[in-house]
């Protein structure tokens, strides 16, 4: 059943695992080696990105922030950029985005629908079912502080680096013989930005700080240290942009002088300097862009101002480190770990650099803390990253997948509070989409199709082919019943569940019986952005009942179901949501032996699609209708699909392979498809995910697919090691989270799990799959545990006990 692949229990040693309760973690320093060259030990993976060289491209910067704001810091020598941007700075106003002509149009494309008269269906839907406008605003960039240094062009000893365990930028160089050292980071508790830049010789800090932006905006002194940016987001689509906004950076300098002129802001002779940005704007809800940029800018500088840069760095260390430090992984390392972060990538060699996986998981955890935390917005296409006013599809939220991927990470990588800025989305959408669902479709509850913006648009956009999908809101409701899953927080369900009450009313309104097939089903939608004909020589999606569809709304049925019976609410509608669920179309397994991703078996081209998006099997990932175990005859059709598919492009898409194969467990393709994502093509120097250009997402469904190499806790399980790859035979984790409320620290060496430790936060029965007997113990005692099948052990837990376990 468990494919580690080729693994024997040959070779295994008892390693220096301390067996003493509270002892930390280790794989034992006399681990034998996997093969030479190979080490292993927490010691030996510095978390670490470096360079030799300034960043010359945006994709060699690094980012730093903080949730809210956040910087690409270029390292530069005789300029450093930031490129700067704050999270709500989004093109046009408040408006909606519901198009009253739509109703009106529904019965006849839901008739051409059922008629398969797809592309009349498909054109009027275009012509009368999209929004209005049609297209969502782009999320834009705030500029740049450039800041310049005089002296000669020569340098020496450079070196660039993001401390993943600190958060903190470090550029350091020799420059007409004085060493120079500049650190960078942003801030949650503070809400700011603070560079620090120290050179080894009194009065040799000398340079010039002045913003600038593509955006329309002036400069100016704000005071004698104090320099500011104001500005206004751009037009889009016909509406004026309204987002104000404004930056402020503050020079503190020991020794030297400090000067304004206009924009300028100098410092001259300075034995060492800290400068403050802070950036506000005047967003306070997609409703309401009426705040006040200046009062919000000018309060987080002035609340940092002249404090020591060590009190603000250490607040910033503390903050950042108490959610980074949850999780430790060690996948082995090698002499490959010494090298500068971008050769690594280049060398293309996961084989040979196997802490080069454990250094991406930890990125993405890094980036997931930077750019989603309250009191900042999600994280969008690009997190909170952008250079442009036109950036790749608007840098915006799309909710047919990337969006959603982007949080795959948070449960499992114990980082659960970086989901509250997409509750918040939710939240929003809820209202938009109620709206939506109101004007378009004439019904209850709420929807929102496959995008959405800082205006929480939830109509459809783009084109039909794209926009026509209800689901999305559906999914998103899904991430709010994870949370929910992984904590066990009931005041939190309770908050979050007329979210999802107004998914279910909004779908029992919608579905419609379909007069071919009596199944309930969704009309009009599609499979996202794969066409199933040529009609009239139109690619038409439009169709009734898509498997994803289905697959997400049994969730979301039976995630509303679980959810009022643990609150003892809601009896009627659960009822009604139970009968709707169960007249959804089944998983069906086509002629080609895959699962069918629409209703029919379409036979033609469609079935061969190459698309990227591989929707259909959205209940074997995120979802788990689909298992090796429970449903082996739709596992094995799973993986006809993927086979089928292909690797068409995208880091995203190559990323959620990855945890399709995870989930299928199949070690070697699941890590086939990881060795394809740390590519050039795939990974930019600075480890940002390429789709090509940069979208984030591939990141987080990267860090994602290695959890569920390692860890799974769906179908009632907790599952260790289910996918463990050849590459990686010994290495250990620390803090990885189960559902259920479990905490998962292991050990394995030899390929196989050598001791682990779990902690119940709730105190839950825990069904543990491994692929080797394990014993249990608490406080070295033998706890009692039913084995109903070799390999699971079915234990009830007490709240907040430790339970060891160790090869038996
Ligand atoms: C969907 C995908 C694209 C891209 C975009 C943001 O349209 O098909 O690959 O990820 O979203």
């Amino acid at each position: 059943m468990v494919t580690n692949d080729g693994y024997t229990r040959r070779g295994m040693l008892t390693t220096g695992l301390g067996a003493a309760a509270g002892s930390v973690l280790v794989t034992g320093a006399n681990a034998a080696p996997a093969r030479a060259g190979t080490r292993h030990g927490p010691q030996d993976g510095p978390l670490t990105l470096w360079y030799t060289r300034p960043a010359a491209e945006w994709l060699e910067a690094l980012p730093v922030g903080c949730g809210r704001i956040g910087a690409m810091v270029f390292g530069g020598v005789a300029t450093e950029r930031l490129q700067l941007n704050e999270d709500s700075i989004w093109a046009g106003g408040p408006h909606t985005y519901d198009n009253p002509e739509a109703l009106a149009a529904l019965p006849q494309i839901r008739q051409w629908v059922w008629e398969d008269k797809w592309q009349q269906a498909q054109n009027l839907a275009d012509e009368k079912f999209l929004g209005v406008p049609s297209e969502q605003a782009p999320y834009q960039v705030l500029g740049d502080l450039t800041l310049t240094f005089p002296g000669s062009a020569e340098f020496t000893d450079y070196r660039r680096e993001l401390d993943l365990t600190r958060a903190v930028t470090t550029v350091t160089y020799v420059r007409d013989g004085v060493r120079h050292t500049r650190e960078v980071f942003a801030s949650n508790p503070g809400q700011v930005i603070v560079v620090r830049h120290t050179a080894d010789k009194p009065g040799s800090v000398t340079f010039e700080a002045a913003f600038s932006s593509p955006q329309t905006t002036t400069t100016a002194a704000a005071g004698p240290a104090t320099i500011a940016l104001d500005g206004v987001s751009g037009d889009t689509q016909g509406l004026k942009g309204e987002v104000r906004f404004r930056a402020l950076a503050r020079a503190e300098a020991k020794g030297g002088t400090v000067a304004t002129d206009d924009g300028t802001l100098a410092v001259t002779g300075a034995d060492e300097v800290t400068l403050l940005i802070s950036m506000g704007s005047g967003y306070r809800s997609y409703k309401d862009v009426g705040g006040d940029p200046d009062e919000v800018a000018e309060r987080h500088l002035k609340r940092a101002a002249g404090r020591p840069y060590e009190v603000l760095r250490r607040e910033h260390v503390r903050d950042y480190s108490k959610l980074f430090g949850r999780v430790e992984i060690d996948l082995g390392t090698s002499d490959a770990a010494a090298l500068p972060t971008d050769e690594r990538i280049v060398r293309q060699q996961l084989d040979t650099d196997p802490q080069l996986a454990a250094l991406y998981f930890q990125y993405g955890r890094y980036l997931l803390i930077s750019c989603s935390r309250a009191p900042g917005h999600a994280a969008n296409l690009q997190g909170i990253w952008n250079d442009s006013l036109t950036p790749a599809w608007e840098s915006k939220y799309t909710i047919n997948i990337n969006c959603e991927m982007n949080y795959w990470p948070a449960g499992p990588g114990n980082l659960i509070e970086c989901m509250d800025p997409l509750f918040d989305l939710i939240k929003d959408l809820a209202e938009t989409g109620a709206r939506t669902a109101r004007t378009q479709y004439g019904a209850k509850g709420w929807v929102a199709h496959h995008n959405t913006d800082g205006w929480r648009g939830t109509a459809p956009v783009d084109y039909a082919f794209y926009g026509v999908w209800p689901t999305g809101g559906a999914w998103l409701c899904l991430t709010l019943w994870e949370h929910y899953l992984y904590t066990g927080d009931e005041r939190r369900l309770r908050e979050h569940f007329p979210l999802i009450k107004g998914s279910v009313e909004f779908f029992l309104d919608t579905l419609r019986t379909d007069p071919r097939t009596g199944y309930l089903v969704t009309n009009p939608s599609h499979s996202p952005e794969v066409g199933h004909h040529e009609d009239g020589g139109e690619n038409v999606s439009i169709c009734a009942g898509p498997t994803m569809d289905m697959q997400i709304l049994r969730d979301l049925f039976g995630a509303f179901a679980q959810a009022s019976e643990a609150l003892g609410i809601e009896e009627d509608l659960r009822a009604r949501a139970g009968e709707a669920r169960s007249r959804l179309v089944p998983n069906q397994v086509g002629h080609l032996g895959q699962i069918q991703e629409w209703q029919e078996d379409y036979r033609g081209d469609a079935a061969l699609s190459r698309s990227r998006h591989i929707s259909h099997l959205w209940g074997l990932f995120p979802g788990h209708q689909i298992d090796p175990r429970l449903s082996p005859d739709l596992a094995q059709a799973a993986r006809r699909t993927l086979e089928l598919r292909g690797e068409a492009g995208a880091g995203w898409s190559l990323a959620w392979k990855i945890n399709f194969w995870a989930r299928l467990l199949d070690a070697a393709e699941a890590y086939e498809r990881l060795g394809n994502l740390l590519v050039p093509a795939r990974t930019a120097p600075n480890m940002f995910d390429l789709h090509p250009p940069f979208q984030i997402d591939g990141n987080f469904g990267g860090v994602s697919g290695i959890t569920e190499m390692l860890l799974q806790s769906h179908g009632d399980q907790v599952h260790l090691l289910p996918a463990l790859p050849a590459a990686w035979p010994a290495g250990s984790y620390r803090g990885l989270r189960a559902r259920g409320g479990f905490e998962v620290d292991l050990t394995w060496d030899g390929g196989a799990l050598r001791r682990g430790r779990i902690r119940s936060d709730l105190g839950r029965r825990l069904t543990l799959r491994t692929a080797h007997p394990v014993a249990v113990t608490e406080r070295g005692r033998p706890v009692k545990a039913d084995r109903p099948e070799p390999g699971v052990l079915v234990l009830d837990t007490r709240k907040g006990a430790t339970y060891e376990l160790a090869m038996a």
